[in-house]
């Protein structure tokens, strides 16, 4: 995607992404668990997540791009590059072994409480070390996402994690929190999480036809998920938007459960309202449904048809599509879309 200066997102099979060049490569994600490529520059961060592929190759890259000279770095397990104001990392850490706690003793936190406060923490010193302290989208991929330990969900122990480290790190609750996705990943999969933050504050916002999630109810966890429903940040030429993990959720209740066809057609409503806020928001950028880059996660393999149809009558040509099987955080939804898009801006915005 070439259509503004900045930042650029493409979606490629290996191959393309080891015949290509990668000079100016910020970070990768590949989906389906694959190696770094060999012929890649062993200083780009790729970040592994291990879930299936549908349609297509049964392998995609997410490739970040950025048009300004870039360098490398590592702290602790995060490995970053990094451009004059943004920076693009990742970490990928398993969970430890869990041993019962001795009798009479209060159950531990759990390894994937333990692993998420980890990763966060030095996600968190890396950001300070390095300077760019917005952070503006962040992935999350965790197994066994809906899994029960340690009384209760899975997705909630990481919820509880992730809201404990950015309290200790003195980083926003509510309001300025970046965009994300937390999905499942395969069972015997280590936690990845990776990440783009900024040197220049982006504008964080929120769907007027939901709840914001850190203002969720107690029925979904005894801490909130940290997340803006998207990110607008200006750049150089132009805006991007990235738009966190959306789902069939109004207000704060997941709507039509079972129907596959209607849990999309919701998460459609909810993704052109983010657009509708952004346009408004951002005045002279015109984000268009058919013109995002949209990661699409599927709880069953056997829905792909029914999503693509849904998707086929909404979207232009233009889309650019990859469809994931994933867990979803709640176990009532069975579709959720992610979406990222930039513009430039009019001369006269
Ligand atoms: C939702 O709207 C669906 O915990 O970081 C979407 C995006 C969801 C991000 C997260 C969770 C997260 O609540 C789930």
């Amino acid at each position: 995607m070439r259509a503004s200066p900045g930042l650029h997102l493409d979606y490629v099979s290996l191959a393309e992404y080891q015949a290509a060049r990668w000079g100016d490569v910020l970070g990768v994600a590949t989906f389906n668990g694959a190696a770094p490529a060999p012929s890649c520059a062993a200083e780009i961060p790729v970040a592994q997540v291990r879930t299936p592929v549908l349609a297509g190759t049964g392998h995609v890259c997410e490739v970040w791009r950025c048009d300004t000279p870039a360098t490398s770095g590592r702290r602790a397990r995060v490995r970053f590059r990094s451009t004059e104001d943004m920076l693009f990392g990742c970490i990928a850490l398993s969970e430890a072994p869990e041993c019962p706690a001795p009798a009479g003793r209060a159950p531990r936190q759990s390894a994937l409480h333990e692993a998420t406060m980890q990763a966060y923490r030095e996600i968190c010193a890396t950001l300070d070390a390095e300077n760019y302290p917005h952070l503006l989208r962040v992935w999350n991929y965790l197994p066994d996402i809906n899994r029960d330990s340690h009384g209760s969900e899975r997705y909630w122990q990481f919820n509880t994690a992730r809201q404990q480290v950015l309290r200790e790190c003195g980083r926003a609750l509510t309001g300025s929190v970046p965009a994300a996705s937390a999905l499942g990943a395969a069972s015997d999969s280590p936690l990845v999480v990776y990440f783009l933050a900024g040197r220049t504050a982006p504008t964080f916002l929120e769907n007027p036809r939901q709840v914001s999630a850190y203002h969720y109810p107690r029925q979904y966890g005894s801490h909130s998920p940290m997340f803006s429903r998207a990110t607008l940040l200006r750049q150089s030429g132009g805006l991007a938007l990235f738009i966190s993990g959306t789902a069939s959720i109004v207000g704060h209740r997941s709507l039509h459960a079972g129907d596959t066809a209607a849990q999309t057609r919701e998460t459609l409503a909810n993704i052109e309202a983010l657009l509708e806020e952004a346009n408004r928001v951002a005045h002279g950028a015109r984000f268009e449904l058919g013109a995002l880059a949209c990661k699409v996660y599927l709880r069953r393999p056997a829905d792909l048809p029914v999503i693509k149809a849904e998707l086929a009558a909404a979207l232009g040509a233009g889309t650019r599509l990859i469809y994931l099987q994933a867990d979803i955080c709640r176990q009532d939804l069975l579709v959720e879309i992610e979406a990222a898009g930039m513009c430039p801006l009019r001369a006269d915005a």
